[in-house]
């Protein structure tokens, strides 16, 4: 670790950093403080140190040089919704997305929990910085945590150390971010953000979405509060750039909730031949309209968070790829050869292994043996497809914006939205099934508008206004056109209609051609669908009736969804914008 001399130098750069981690060392009373310089010899010795103390176990130096094993408490394996509290002086702001707690009150719990929890461990300051450090677009903040599993996740995810306290004194703020992962106790636990003092205190937890503070917390519950005061959006969104085979280049940003692909779009293989995807993000994107007019997008992150189950060498090379190399692997089994195995991998499980509980486990035990949420920290840097503009401090102009969402039925493969607002209906009424990335039941239909559920920092009926008002923004043409996608449709018997993965390529190929305006649609009430012949399913041998069903219009399945959509509005209570109303009422009109 480095030494005292240099510490002194970071804790002198900036008054208002180290008067607050003085502070809060005078509440929290860490056995020591460390100032994170965020260099490549600190990382190393930090994890030396933590696979030393064993809290980290050191997988196999041939198979996964630089990565290590990180097993959780049992208890903390996801977000945690029900006890994560927007805090606002009025509820209202908070909306009824939000659990919201008053600012003073939230305090005075969460200081209760932080008063003497690091006692005998140390506080590690993380300054970090959002988006490129040469970005007028970026933002920073100083995470003060006790776990040094944070920091060296907060070193793969963002742009932390030096640099970024240096940019802090430059910008003269930043978003405070107190963690401690307490005792675990999930009755202790709570992950509070203060929007309106740009501040965030998070205990009991060491989960990803929880922890990393720079993650949800900040690019996103506090950034879109921030966003929707200066004009700007942060989505949850990923951003990759397409190629045609004729070398035209359009990028693309795509909103999913968790676990619903994200990772596998944002660095797909395409098995179109002569097409190509690069990768510039797979979770957030911060989006503003840029000198010409058109909204450009930025990736605030510097690495991928990415679920590990399902992740395969078929369903996303690129990303196995990615993570062989100086990557934490999180509650997944480890197998006899110190290699890492979960469930879906396209490998054989092993004969025995050690599962993500650290128990003794065998593929016929009759439990999964990685997490359903168990995940995969790896630089961006390493992605074998990362587009070379995905540091471009400007961002890159977007030329469409895709929603989606897992629905079994009624949802079409894709779907164009007819102008922006009717995209913002289509983005505000996003459904999809639950998965493993937050606690509670998974498989069961919730709206999620935008994906922005969880993570959306004050009242959903003003996010839609802000989607809506960018039509003023800029000129309409030079807004990117929307689409509703849908990997996840399943027949009567419950199988896949869409084989997905990189056969999604046909998918982004429709769209592209449709920006270029030269594929097919057919203006249906629920949209522009391809035509039958324009979407290119060649060679993927699928019956004619599948094929059908993926891009027809099931005016029943419909009408049950725009009620649906209709009772999900009504939770707005009068807030919600005409211009939805109008939709809603409009879609109506055209099912009949
Ligand atoms: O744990 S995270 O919130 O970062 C991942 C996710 O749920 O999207
Ligand atoms: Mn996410």
């Amino acid at each position: 670790m480095a030494t005292a001399p240099q510490h002194v130098t970071l804790a002198s750069m900036n008054r208002d950093v180290a008067a607050w981690v003085e502070e809060v060392a005078k509440l929290t009373q860490p056995q020591k403080v460390y100032w994170c310089d965020g260099s490549d010899s600190e990382f190393a010795a930090l994890k030396r140190e933590l696979v030393a103390d064993k809290q980290l176990l050191p997988l196999n130096p041939q198979s996964f040089p630089g990565c290590v094993l990180s097993r959780s408490h049992p208890s903390d394996v996801a977000r945690v919704e029900h006890l994560t509290f927007v805090c606002t002086k009025n509820k209202e702001d908070a909306g009824p997305n939000n659990h919201w707690l008053a600012p003073k009150q939230a305090h005075a719990q969460m200081d209760a929990l932080f008063a003497g929890c690091m006692q005998g461990r140390t506080l590690y300051v993380v300054p970090y910085c959002m988006g490129p450090i040469d970005s007028p677009f970026s933002r920073c903040g100083v995470e003060i945590t006790d776990s040094a599993y944070v920091v060296l996740n907060m070193q793969l995810m963002t742009r932390m150390g030096h640099a970024a306290l240096e940019r802090i004194t430059r910008d003269g703020t930043f978003v405070r971010g107190l963690h401690s992962t307490g005792d675990l106790n999930p009755e202790r636990r709570f992950i509070m953000h203060f929007p309106e003092e740009l501040s965030i205190k998070s205990f009991g937890s060491g989960y990803g979405g929880n922890a990393l503070l720079g993650k949800k917390c900040l690019a996103l519950r506090i950034a879109s509060v921030v966003a929707k005061r200066e004009g700007w959006m942060a989505e949850h969104m990923l951003i990759l750039g397409l190629t045609s085979p004729a070398g035209k280049k359009h990028y693309l940003a795509a909103a999913f909730p968790s676990a619903c692909g994200k990772t596998n779009l944002a660095m797909m293989l395409p098995t179109l031949p002569g097409w190509k995807v690069t990768c510039l993000g797979d979770d957030i994107a911060w989006i503003r309209v840029g000198k010409d007019g058109r909204l450009y997008a930025m990736n605030p992150e510097t690495g991928f968070f990415g679920v590990a189950p399902g992740t395969s060498q078929k369903s996303n090379p690129n990303a196995v790829a990615t993570f062989a190399r100086n990557s934490i692997f999180t509650n997944v089994v480890l197998t006899p050869d110190e290699d890492v195995w979960w469930e879906e991998m396209g490998v054989a499980a092993p004969a025995k292994g050690v599962d993500w509980e650290g128990k003794e486990w065998t593929p016929d035990s009759g439990r999964k043996g990685a997490h359903p949420n168990s995940r995969f920290t790896a630089p961006a840097s390493q992605c074998p497809v990362i587009d070379s503009d995905w540091q471009n401090p400007e961002g890159v102009p977007l030329s469409a914006i895709l929603f989606g969402g897992r629905r079994p039925n009624t949802i079409p493969l894709v779907n164009e939205a007819f102008d922006w607002e009717h995209g913002v209906f289509m983005g505000s009424s996003c459904g999809s099934e639950t998965t493993a990335a937050a606690l509670g039941q998974a498989g069961v239909l919730r709206r999620d508008p935008f994906a922005m559920l969880p993570f959306c920092g004050y009242n959903m009926a003003d996010y839609f206004a802000h989607w809506l008002s960018f039509a003023q923004r800029t000129e309409r043409n030079k807004l990117p056109r929307v689409y509703f996608v849908n990997w996840f449709r399943k027949d009567a018997g419950g199988k896949w209609l869409w084989p997905g993965y990189g056969e999604n390529s046909r998918v982004l190929k429709w769209i592209c051609e449709r920006v270029e305006g030269s594929a097919k649609s057919q203006r249906t009430p629920i949209g522009n669908l391809p035509t039958p012949d324009a979407l290119d399913t060649s060679g993927l041998n699928m019956s004619n009736g599948d094929a059908e069903a993926l891009t027809a219009v099931d005016p029943a399945g419909w009408k049950k969804e725009a009620e649906d959509i209709a009772a999900y509005y009504a939770k707005f209570n009068g807030k919600l914008p005409a211009a939805l109303k109008n939709q809603l009422a409009e879609l109506q009109r055209r099912l009949g």
